[in-house]
């Protein structure tokens, strides 16, 4: 089957929207590292708008720091990819072109530094997902018996991890006498931006101490909020989409209507005048809290109860009353513990929230969202809750949303049926819990599990009497009757 490439662009049906500018002519301003559907469906997207816009500063040089996967799809296209975004029966198609390479890291090193390093690269964007940062969920301190730091602590020569290649670049940066670059973070962290900044540091600190300096002299870690749900494509979907424009496009990825990029206004060099979507604010800690806990809190809850109860998709677990319900009673509990924006509107946001998660057509896979729950459950549920108890208020809904990921973690559903759980602390999670007879067993050992909960929650009886509860709910009867009896 012919692919989606630079010939194939021109014949493409008409409704098709395409690169207005001349790819030939741009230059890479930025940097990506991880780049995966929610990159090309996100900062790519602000990038490539950027292009349309007549700056062409703004090309991507992307890099994956461990699969050739999105190399392999997009290298035959030469970088473009369809941007299919659904709502409802409104569908529309658009080719971006702002990638024009992309490096994949293990084999070719030299090459992502060099353009880490290149005097065009004005920012280095970021999605390596939580654990990608080597950063311990509860306490935030980098993780420093971590294999692939090791080696980056003993040697920058080839490096493992993304703040190791951050780290060597600035030193070629520094020593060649070029400003650095802003380095943003787009993960669903807490604080992303400092804690990039944290890592950077303390491992440039380990090699020279002068670097170190000049980056936290020189540089700039914008905190950022980023929200667009982009299910993982799927052979499905890139056959429709073949049907409909002619060419096979295996790098084509599928989106909701919304983008949200809320961006410090914190940059040591040049930026593109953003557009759609875009906020460059002082304040984005109010938006990142209010994101994580709302958004992301009962995505994580939705992922493990619909998941336990077997069922596939995010809209189609909101299609049960009771599961609503539980989704409303989560964010009555999670929205005494922001301090939202002025602008946000929490009542509207929420009701705009339930919208997108009922989107019919994006097909959000639950056993998607349930990956790496370990990283993931402090800043979307845990911080809630502590907050909560800190103000003497209930935890039911939060609550019943952490016992549903230690349900998860026995990797079985309520129908028996057997899932992976697929999570960096998943064999240690496990072996925790292996010696665990008794609900109280397992609450207790979960509880002491120090890498994932903070020493308030760890010792709290109320905390410990909710958990056992919902826990023990949902062992003996799934976690349909858990929603029903909240
Ligand atoms: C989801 C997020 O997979 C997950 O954990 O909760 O990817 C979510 O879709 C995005 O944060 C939305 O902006």
């Amino acid at each position: 089957m012919t692919r989606l490439s630079s010939a194939t662009l021109a014949g493409l049906p008409a409704d098709v929207v395409r690169p207005a500018y001349d790819r030939a002519a741009v230059t890479c301003g930025v940097v990506h590292i991880g780049i995966g559907a929610f990159h090309r469906a996100h900062q790519a997207v602000v990038f490539d708008d950027a292009l349309n816009a007549g700056d062409l500063r703004w090309g991507i040089t992307a890099a994956s720091l461990r699969s050739p996967a999105v190399r392999d799809q997009m290298a035959p296209q030469d970088g473009l990819y369809t941007m299919l975004v659904r709502d409802g029966a409104a569908e529309q198609a658009r080719v971006i072109g702002a990638v024009q390479r992309v490096i994949v890291a293990p084999e070719e090193p030299q090459a992502l530094l060099a353009a880490l390093a290149s005097p065009d690269t004005h920012m280095v964007t970021l999605t390596i997902t939580e654990k990608g940062y080597k950063l311990d969920p509860a306490t935030g301190a980098l993780i420093e018996s971590d294999p692939q730091l090791v080696a980056d602590i003993a040697s920058l020569e080839s490096p493992q991890t993304a703040p190791g290649y951050l780290v060597a670049a600035l030193a070629m940066r520094r020593a060649a006498g070029l400003p650095p670059f802003t380095a943003i973070s787009c993960d669903n962290l807490p604080h992303n931006g400092t804690r990039l900044r944290d890592a950077v540091i303390a491992l440039a600190r380990r090699h020279d101490a002068g670097l170190a300096d000049w980056i936290a002299g020189e540089g700039a870690f914008p905190q950022t909020m980023v929200d667009r749900i982009v299910p993982a494509t799927t052979a499905e979907a890139i056959a429709t989409l073949t049907a409909r424009i002619g060419v096979e496009d295996q790098a084509m990825v599928k989106t909701e209507p919304f983008l949200q990029w809320v961006i410090e206004d914190r940059f040591c060099g040049p930026r593109p005048e953003f557009g759609a979507g875009v906020q460059v604010t002082q304040a984005v800690a109010p938006w990142e809290e209010a994101k994580l806990r709302l958004l992301n809190g009962s995505h994580s809850g939705i992922a493990y109860l619909g998941g336990l109860a077997g069922i596939d998709h995010v809209h189609e677990v909101l299609a049960l009353p009771e599961a609503r319900r539980f989704v409303e009673a989560l964010w009555d509990e999670a929205e005494t513990t922001l301090s939202p924006p002025p602008e946000l509107d929490v009542a509207a946001y929420r009701r705009e929230l339930m919208a997108r998660f009922d989107n019919p057509t994006l097909r959000h896979r639950t056993r998607q969202i349930a990956m790496d729950g370990s990283q993931k459950l402090p800043q979307r549920l845990l911080h809630s809750i502590a907050a909560r108890l800190a103000a003497g208020q209930g935890i039911d809904a939060l609550s019943l949303a952490v016992a549903a990921w230690v349900r998860w973690q026995a990797g079985v559903d309520d129908q028996g049926a057997a899932h992976k759980v697929d999570d960096p602390l998943a064999d240690a999670i496990a072996a925790a819990l292996a010696g665990a007879a008794s609900t109280e067993d397992r609450v207790a050992a979960i509880l002491a599990f120090d890498a994932v909960v903070p020493p308030d929650l760890a010792t709290s009886a109320p905390f410990r009497a909710a958990l056992v509860r919902w826990l023990a709910i949902l062992e003996t009867e799934g976690a349909r009757a858990a929603l029903a009896r909240l």
